[in-house]
């Protein structure tokens, strides 16, 4: 019999004690309202209407003018509380800005350009996630990745063809990229110069923000410290050649994404920010070189007051810190700028209509925060990408806030109200709490190492999950108001990519490239990347005493080198970056038994019961193997999951990311689970879930249970099945509900 394999097993970390005080009798309340409140409240106390936020923030049910501690100031004036410019919307409104991406280039291009005729403002580009991390498409790890989560682009022909059309001096471009992001850029470089439009005219953004992909996202490529050498290049030949262009975009989102509350959202945001503020200093950057045009992204959910506060006070902390430890002579390099997304997560496969209602507050959210430039979901977005209808209405509720709501004639409306001005300084104090946590550890980079900024947003993500399973947290048509005639939802459409198609036209694409090109010119450039490479290593600076990747990226897409070619030239160098992980435990259960009704404790009661009889019956507990196939590292859904099961009494294996479906049934084998759990965002699943069963049949292990679960559309559920999957899981089930069934299966399987 296989016994466990180290490998997979990962350590867990038990959750933090909660920091949110559970009495509510220190909190100020109004004494003569307090009065006035005793006589409609009968029995209750004013103290019972004080809620305490994720943050571990009290909501008052009053605030009054001694709470205001702090006087906010003007717009476009330090600190910047209230917004980067004096005038702000009543001058120029924020830029409406979808984020967008699908298939093949040609595909996405005539995308944009109907956007763009349609009201649109600004491009945003999604790539899929063989290009983000650093594969061409005709790689065998990306079989199902190419052209599914966004567009495919291999060589600057490609960038040439999506934003074909398109004036690049007029339309400011956002390119979500971070991992291939020396090739993406430089790609988009040249494709500009070759349709006649120099650099110096480029307005747009880089995301290149690698800080939160080890945090979160995980479309890195290469270790750490090389990971920051791009960054502090991009930021040198930016400043150097690139005037108009923002040479990173500092997220916040993704932590939000991956379950960090809004205080833990700006703290390691701003903390990122001042971090790579130093990376561009110890490059020899000043910082009025830089920060002007450092830009920031926020996730907006649907804690309206929170997200408006959080907004203002991120403002503040930025402009008070990067003063007090940069001393920058430049303004602008004091005043946050900030792109801001609805939250994907906030939204429902349940009753998916439901989700235009949510991303219409977000974005007055967002709005009244006062961003720059908004994207806003689509309300398909737990189902698959979005749809021409669908992408309509959401560009819509944007063009209806910015033209009919009047919202726009007055700059920060909330500055002066008591409960605005006392939230935001309330998330502003704890968020600098943490941010100082981060600055002792000695930065975020050295903070990142020890694994406490992952786990303090791991452990938030696993207790909103118990407070939305314990029905505490409300989501109207999930665990309140569900309605029970699913026929009444009406079916929605999914946009379907067939995914073999655009890979076999991208492969076409390279080789005719590969064909055409001056190979010994590719050659010698990706050498010189190589070698500068080595030098990065040997800790030499650019400009002085080796030569800017960027710059060379720039020769290599010149002379038709892939995005593949140049990542391979620099992982020959720096090797790519595996991740060690680790996994919180007692967050799930302590949090939900402490807010669970009775009758939901007892379904935990059955579930312990459950595992046990297993237990005696097969002389061991249960245990699934939690995988992630293909280039997909959206990794909360496998994590909350797995920290839930494993609170719940499952043995747990948490397999790395990126894995081929032989892989994981290697590793399945290695642990000899009893189910494989397989968690898929990125719409994968058809091509690696069936292959993940051929495998496991290949090695033997035909009895173990595969089950699904993720951003799954109803069409696929009967693929799935056919396939052999026993069981799939939308977005929105709960945990114990899963488990159970998962538990009643395994009764019929001989283990
Ligand atoms: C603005 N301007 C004004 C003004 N308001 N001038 C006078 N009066 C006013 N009231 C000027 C600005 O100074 C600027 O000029 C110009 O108008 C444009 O304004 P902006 O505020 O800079 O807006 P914009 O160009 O839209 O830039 C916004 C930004 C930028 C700075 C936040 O970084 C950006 O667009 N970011 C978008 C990022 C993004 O889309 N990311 C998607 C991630 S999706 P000048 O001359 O100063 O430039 C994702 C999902 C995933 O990541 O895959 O995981
Ligand atoms: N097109 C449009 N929106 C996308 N998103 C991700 N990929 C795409 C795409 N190709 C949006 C979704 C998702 C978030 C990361 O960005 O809202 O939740």
């Amino acid at each position: 019999m296989h016994r466990l394999s180290s490998a997979v097993r990962v350590p867990r970390v038990a959750a933090a004690s909660r920091s949110a005080a559970r009495s509510f009798s220190s909190v100020p309340i109004d004494p003569s309202w307090s009065k006035l409140a005793q006589e409609e409240l009968k029995t209750k106390k004013p103290e019972d209407l004080v809620w305490m936020s994720a943050e571990g923030i009290p909501l008052k049910p009053v605030y009054t003018a001694a709470d205001v501690k702090t006087d906010p100031g003007l717009p476009g004036a330090f600190p910047f509380t209230r917004g980067p410019y004096a005038t702000m919307y009543t001058n120029s409104p924020w830029t409406i800005r979808q984020y967008a991406g699908f298939s093949t280039a040609e595909e996405s291009n005539a995308f944009y350009r109907q956007a763009l005729s349609r009201g649109q403002q600004g491009l945003s580009v999604a790539f899929d996630l063989a290009t983000h991390r650093g594969y061409d498409s005709d790689h065998p790890r990306v079989k199902g990745d190419v052209g599914m989560a966004g567009v495919a682009v291999d060589s600057v022909e490609d960038m040439k063809v999506l934003f074909n059309g398109i004036p690049l001096d007029k339309v400011s471009v956002s390119m979500t990229m971070n991992g291939a992001v020396l090739p993406i850029l430089a790609m988009y470089i040249v494709a500009a110069e070759e349709s006649g439009v120099d650099q110096k005219k480029l307005s747009g953004t880089i995301q290149n923000d690698i800080l939160k992909e080890f945090m979160v996202r995980n479309t890195f490529i290469f270790p750490p410290e090389p990971s920051m050498a791009i960054i502090a290049d991009i930021f040198g030949y930016t400043a150097a050649n690139m005037p108009r262009f923002n040479s990173i975009s500092i997220s916040g989102y993704h932590m939000q994404e991956a379950g960090a509350d809004a205080v833990l959202e700006a703290a390691f945001t701003i903390a990122d920010g001042i971090e790579y503020t130093r990376a561009a200093i110890s490059a020899g950057l000043t910082v009025d070189q830089v920060a002007p045009r450092f830009s920031f992204f926020w996730g907006i959910g649907m804690n309206f007051y929170m997200e408006i506060a959080k907004m203002r006070a991120a403002r503040r902390l930025w402009a008070t810190l990067i003063q007090e430890k940069f001393n920058p002579k430049d303004s602008r390099s004091l005043r946050l700028r900030t792109h801001c997304q609805t939250s994907g997560w906030s939204l429902t496969e349940q009753e998916p209509y439901n989700n235009i209602i949510r991303t219409t507050i977000e974005a007055m959210a967002a709005v009244l925060g006062g961003t720059q430039s908004l994207h806003t979901n689509s309300f398909d977005e737990a189902i698959g990408l979005p749809t021409e209808f669908s992408s309509r209405l959401a560009r819509n509720t944007q063009l209806i806030i910015q033209e009919e709501t009047q919202m726009t004639r007055v700059v920060d409306p909330w500055a002066g109200s008591y409960m605005m001005e006392s939230l935001t300084a309330d998330i502003e104090s704890k968020a600098l709490k943490i941010i100082e946590e981060v600055e002792s550890l000695g930065g975020m980079a050295k903070a990142l190492a020890t694994g406490m900024p992952k786990l303090r947003i791991e452990e938030s993500a696993t207790r909103k999950q118990a407070r939305i399973d314990a029905a505490k947290d409300v989501i109207v048509g999930v665990n309140r108001y569900a309605n029970k005639n699913k026929n009444a939802d009406g079916d929605v459409d999914v946009l379907v990519i067939d995914n073999t198609k655009v890979r076999e036209g991208q492969v076409a694409r390279l080789s005719q490239i590969k064909s055409s090109r001056d190979q010994s010119k590719v050659q010698a450039v990706l050498n010189r990347l190589s070698e500068a490479a080595r030098n990065v290593s040997k800790g030499l600076t650019a400009g002085k005493n080796r030569e800017n990747l960027l710059a060379l990226a720039v020769e290599a897409s010149r002379a038709r080198a892939t995005v593949g070619e140049i990542t391979s030239a620099l992982e020959g160098v720096w090797g790519r970056h595996a991740p060690a992980d680790r996994l919180v435990t007692g967050a799930y259960s302590s949090e939900y038994t402490r807010s669970s009704e009775d009758s939901e404790v007892k379904e935990l009661d059955l579930v312990k019961h459950e595992i046990d009889a297993f237990t005696q019956r097969t002389g061991r507990r249960p245990r699934i193997l939690v995988a992630k196939m293909g280039q997909d590292g959206h990794d909360r859904g496998a994590k909350v999951v797995a920290s839930g099961f494993a609170d719940l009494g499952f043995d747990v294996d948490v397999g790395p990311l990126f894995q081929t479906p032989a892989e994981v049934a290697k590793q399945a084998v290695e642990a000899d689970v009893h189910i494989v759990g397989v968690s898929s965002q990125a719409a994968g699943h058809r091509t690696l879930v069936p292959e993940l069963i051929a495998e496991l049949k290949k090695v033997g292990a035909q009895h173990m249970l595969v089950v699904v679960g993720g951003v799954i559309p109803r069409q696929d559920y009967d693929m799935m099945f056919d396939a052999g999957c026993s069981a799939v899981f939308g977005p929105g089930t709960r945990i114990p509900a899963a488990a159970l069934q998962l538990l009643e299966k395994l009764k019929n399987v001989d283990v």
